[in-house]
């Protein structure tokens, strides 16, 4: 296996360099890419504030109820662990407030403190992860009328202000114990199942709460802000406070980045073409990178077109240190390791793709206007012997590709994820 792998490699070194690729190189520039894997895939989204918590309201929602999910941060880390032994490379754990240790108590959202996030930060050192974070404005009974930051009534919203403030403090004390700023990102589910009335009022509403959040500036070598929009939820069709428009003024305004979701558009747009409009006024973007099938349904994310377009432009956009590149699906109902490993593979594989592309010829047929060797490039670049250099990649890495990477997952299913 190893020797054909190593072939295989070698071959495909052959056919990149008529093309003057240098596999070689992409696989070293694709190592210095850090994804940020989100936390709740494992658990479907449910968190650990009381022993059955589970994702409730919110706009988004988990469907499956496959067997082995994380029940404790024992489970969920033992998991990530799994996952992260057969993913290539160093890369950084999103978490969400909810994951929080809290020993048994009721610690609501607005009294969580640094001290209860020192047990991932801890576990995030000794594996050699770097944090980020997110308040959790969801799965709370001052969620369920589906307002939070953009509600009329004062009380919830000053209840939200002092979550996300405290968030945003607990994400600064993770980059800072870190050395790496941590990305703290908003997103909330405020929207109306029906028309509203007064779209501008719930709006203003928001806007003075990130008003009175974002007043407190923290060093960014700590942590980095990001808000993110949304088109339209469950429960929340007709409208949202949150729009794409209201956090791309807000976020130029204030010097926050915006956070682009796959599955935050309509389903005509591209992500991948929105990167380079954001990157030319905005310094930094995070991504949200899922996959919506007819709607914002957050399914592992796979080599798709729309997948490998956003890779191309992250690259070619030569603003890679600018790009933050987070994970956001949820499957239940498969194997959660396997999701992970899939999704996150994926998104790894897509980059590598396209630092594989003959993008000096593309770029030089682009700039004669010689569309035919551009397509023709473009065509051949689909089918160049790629998958040889990802399995050498993985073996590199002493990860298991092919049968083998199955074989390995459902081990782990039936030796541990069965048990629970
Ligand atoms: C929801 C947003 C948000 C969440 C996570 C859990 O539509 O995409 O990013 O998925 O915060
Ligand atoms: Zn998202």
């Amino acid at each position: 296996m190893t020797n054909s792998i190593e072939k295989a490699y070698q071959a495909a070194q052959d056919v990149y360099a008529q093309y003057g690729i240098d596999p070689a190189a992409a696989l070293e520039q694709l190592e210095k890419i850090a994804i940020s894997i989100h936390c709740w895939q494992g658990d479907d989204v449910g968190g650990f504030e009381t022993p059955d918590s589970e994702l409730a309201g919110g706009g988004i929602q988990v469907t499956g109820n496959y067997p082995g999910k994380a029940t404790s941060h024992q489970q969920l880390r033992t998991d990530l662990e799994k996952a992260a032994s057969l993913i290539p490379g160093h890369h950084r754990l999103n978490l969400h407030a909810i994951y929080g240790e809290f020993q048994g108590k009721k610690i609501d959202r607005d009294q969580i403190e640094p001290a209860h996030y020192q047990g991932w930060i801890d576990w995030a050192k000794a594996q050699n992860f770097k944090l980020d974070f997110n308040a959790t404005c969801f799965s709370h009974p001052k969620a369920d009328d589906g307002l939070t930051l953009s509600s009329p009534n004062a009380a919830i919203r000053d209840f939200w202000i002092e979550h996300v403030s405290r968030a945003r403090k607990i994400a600064a004390e993770m980059g800072k114990q870190l050395y790496s700023p941590a990305v703290h990102n908003l997103w909330i589910p405020d929207g109306t199942k029906d028309v509203p009335v007064d779209r501008m009022g719930l709006r203003q509403f928001l806007k003075q709460s990130l008003d009175t959040i974002y007043q407190t500036r923290h060093d960014k070598g700590h942590m980095k802000d990001a808000v993110e929009s949304k088109l339209f939820g469950i429960g929340s069709e007709s409208f949202v406070v949150g729009s794409h428009e209201f956090y791309m003024g807000y976020a130029l305004k204030n010097d926050l980045m915006v956070c682009l979701d796959t599955g935050h558009f309509h389903p005509t747009e591209l992500v991948a073409d929105k990167l380079s409009s954001t990157l030319l006024f905005c310094d930094e973007v995070l991504l949200h990178v899922s996959r919506p099938v007819r709607w914002d349904s957050d399914h592992v994310v796979i080599m798709s077109d729309e997948i490998k377009i956003l890779a191309e432009e992250i690259i070619r956009s030569n603003r890679l240190d600018n790009i933050h590149i987070g994970l956001d699906f949820f499957d239940a109902s498969i194997n959660r390791i396997g999701a992970w490993v899939v999704g996150t593979q994926a998104m790894l594989k897509c980059l590598l793709l396209a630092f594989l592309q003959p993008y000096k010829q593309l770029l030089e047929a682009e700039r004669n206007n010689d569309g035919f060797t551009r397509l023709a490039l473009q065509e051949q670049g689909r089918t160049l012997p790629f998958g040889s250099v990802w399995d050498y990649y993985c073996h590199k890495n002493n990860i298991p590709t092919g049968p083998e990477l199955i074989t390995e997952i459902k081990n782990y299913e039936s030796q541990v994820l069965s048990k629970r």
